[in-house]
């Protein structure tokens, strides 16, 4: 790279501000290269976005396996040992610029470095998808993004092309509620959980082969934001999550998941416990079948640069390595065509394999050569197999090479299902009655909410009908809402088996690394206090801010203390807590207030240390409200205290009295 300012054909410049003209108020010459070089190169600078899953962040990091004897695959065979990975997550519906903390799913794409070649898993937050045939894969997707007239609404179903479709295509109906309940709304990606969806084979050195179900498990627990969070932060930070990610990174607290898989016998059947492996709206119950740990990623390096990494990377579900195969899944099947296809257009031509980012750590020789953006010189006269002119180099490994289980392929050629894909609703009903209470009115919510911005009332009625195929409660507290009869005569699931992984809310507080925690403080307030408890919550690697009455200092004397946010720029999104410290006088103002009630409904830690307290009192927050902590000072057992209210997320007691009401209004 030059020292200096140059011309893409390395011409130092002595000047970029002026264009060569014919007298200072003179026309501008053609003469001019360097304009017209920059002004190219400039105008082609946007490569098509994603068709889906345009909107991403993402992060460099290490895989370290704990050593299995389920496959070959080295990276995850062999313990400690060490793969590079980059790992994009992503909404899908919205366009480059959307916002993050839309009611999606969210992409989780892996792509291991391994030394036998890049192998990608390319899955989502969600466990089941909203299709079981790649076929109709353009029709949900035209169907959920915006209205083709207006081009309204950005990065979000809550419209009627989307609930048109689903209500019609009820195979999406397990998918539509993921998507409805908290896992729709993450609270950042550190605290998501992955799933390969499908059901792919594992195999050994011998040949032995397992079907598994890919799993990552966040080592920070699975929280979500709540609904009027998401869409606050959408406005305040359309970049939460991203910042989040590379935030974390740079503060050392690196996010971390285990790789774990559902291990499921290969007898032949492809079905577990009555479930159709092959069917990607089903997924099998952890209590059923459990997560077994293969290793575990650490994400500890951000982009340097957005475009040439985050932008350019490609994934493919066709990027496998010895010992993992895919299935049958029809869903599969598709996308292991799609990948490579929409890629060529994305990137410019079949030569993108050989960019940084998607370039395979080992060495490659693939015999392709010419095509767009060749940036390799290779030598030689014979890309071509059998050549006697080159001895019949590059050699094909036939003992380590790439190679599919065998596996007998017959039947009638025909479009149609299985009839073991034709329950749509059980898992659904599974789904939902496996959440607790709170997360169950959150996706009655949600429904609600989505029904509601639907402007056909046929579609409203159509998708109460398939609620009343999962649950007749719920259908009608959702037909309530929406001032609409509950449909009669809908046959219901009956009684499931309730998988209780399926529900986040935890009772044993987790780890609070990367959570952040707001101190509303000013001259007056107890500084000492302040930096005591910073220390005990950075002990745990989660970070205090000081939200100030100004930005610059605050305090009196030499004991000074730095305010990171002022009244104006703090909004409740950004912290996980907020407190008071003892001894701010200042009368709540109304910011201040809508900080404090904001935190306060969205059932996060609340609290204050001595006097602090009548600031509380001040912005309406009940003084003996769950969640609400006080202390003398800010001393250890108030800290402690803090520690565990974060780390058990939400103080979910408080949501009976401020959410039932949203829910249902009288
Ligand atoms: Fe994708 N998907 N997909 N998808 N997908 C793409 O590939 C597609 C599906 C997923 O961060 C595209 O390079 C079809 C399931 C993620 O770059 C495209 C079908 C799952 C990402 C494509 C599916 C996913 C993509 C868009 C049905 C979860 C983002 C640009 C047969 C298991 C990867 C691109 C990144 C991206 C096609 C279904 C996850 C068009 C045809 C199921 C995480 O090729």
């Amino acid at each position: 790279m030059s020292e200096y300012l140059t011309t893409s054909q390395g011409v130092r410049l002595p000047d970029t501000d002026h264009s060569l003209k014919a007298g200072r108020r003179g026309p501008t010459l053609m003469e001019d290269f360097h304009l017209r070089e920059k002004i190219t190169h400039f105008d082609h600078e946007r490569i098509p976005e994603r068709v889906v899953h345009a909107r991403g962040a993402a992060a460099h990091g290490v895989f370290v396996s704990y050593g299995t004897d389920l496959t070959r695959a080295r990276f995850l065979a062999e313990e400690g040992h060490e793969t590079e990975v980059f790992v994009r997550f992503s909404t899908v519906l919205g366009s480059r610029g959307s916002a993050d903390t839309v009611r999606d799913t969210r992409g989780f794409a892996v792509k291991f470095y391994t030394d036998e070649g890049n192998m990608d898993l390319v899955g989502n937050n969600i466990p089941v998808f909203f299709i079981q045939d790649g076929i109709k894969f353009p029709d949900i997707i035209h169907a959920g993004k915006p209205h083709q007239d207006r081009e309204i609404p950005q990065a979000q179903s809550a419209h009627d092309t989307f609930w048109d479709f689903v209500s019609l295509h009820t195979e999406a109906t397990h998918h539509v509620f993921w998507n409805m309940s908290d896992r729709g709304i993450p609270r950042s990606y550190r605290t998501m959980e992955g799933f390969g969806v499908h059901t792919f084979r594992l195999r050994d050195a011998e040949g032995n082969t397992h079907l598994v179900k890919f799993h990552w498990k966040p080592v920070s627990g699975v929280h979500s934001l709540v609904w009027e969070e998401a869409q606050i932060a959408a406005g305040v930070d359309p970049d939460f999550h991203r910042r989040d990610l590379a935030d974390s990174i740079d503060a050392g607290a690196f996010p971390e998941w285990e790789l774990g898989v559902q291990v499921l016998p290969d007898d032949g059947t492809e079905t577990f416990a009555g479930i159709d492996l092959l069917d990607p709206t089903k997924l099998v119950p952890e209590e059923l079948a459990p997560v077994v740990k293969l290793g575990r990623l650490t994400l500890n390096r951000n982009p340097t640069n957005y475009f040439a990494e985050t932008e350019q990377v490609a994934f493919h579900t066709g990027n496998l390595v010895p010992g993992i195969e895919v299935t049958n899944d029809p869903l599969m099947q598709a996308r292991l065509f799609s990948y490579l296809d929409t890629q060529l257009t994305r990137l410019g031509g079949p030569n993108f394999t050989q960019l940084p980012i998607n370039r395979p750590h080992c060495p490659v020789n693939d015999m392709f050569r010419e095509g767009m953006h060749q940036s390799e010189i290779h030598e030689g006269v014979t890309p071509y197999k059998p050549n006697g002119l080159d001895d019949d180099r590059p050699l094909v490994d036939e003992d380590d090479g790439y190679t599919q289980t065998p596996r007998l392929v017959e039947g009638e050629v025909g479009r149609g299902n299985p009839v073991s894909f034709d329950d749509h609703f059980t898992q659904a009903a599974l789904f939902y009655r496996s959440l607790t209470p709170v997360e169950q009115a959150h996706v009655a919510e949600a429904f609600t909410f989505e029904l509601g911005k639907c402007l056909e009332q046929t579609i409203k009625e159509r998708e109460l009908a398939v609620l009343a195929h999962v649950d007749p409660a719920l259908a009608s507290i959702v037909a309530e809402g929406l001032g609409l009869a509950v449909p009669g005569g809908i046959p219901a699931v009956g009684d499931v088996e309730p998988s209780p992984a399926l529900s986040q809310v935890v009772t044993v507080p987790g780890p609070i690394a990367g959570r952040k925690i707001g101190v509303i403080a000013d001259d007056d307030s107890d500084l000492a206090g302040i930096r005591t408890l910073r220390k005990a919550l950075l002990k745990q690697g989660a970070e205090l801010l000081v939200i100030g009455p100004r930005g610059g200092f605050i305090g009196k004397g030499r004991s000074k203390e730095m305010t990171q946010r002022s009244a104006l720029t703090a909004r409740s999104i950004e912290f996980d807590a907020v407190l008071v410290a003892g001894g701010t006088g200042h009368r709540p103002d109304l910011k201040t207030v809508i900080l404090l009630q904001e935190a306060y409904r969205h059932c996060k830690g609340v609290g204050a240390w001595g006097d602090g307290a009548e600031v509380l009192t001040g912005a309406g927050i009940p003084a003996d409200g769950p969640g609400v902590l006080h202390g003398e000072s800010a001393d250890k057992a108030f800290s402690t205290e803090l520690i565990a209210t974060l780390g058990l997320h939400r103080v979910w007691q408080r949501a009976d009295d401020v959410m039932a009401d949203a829910v249902a209004p009288a």
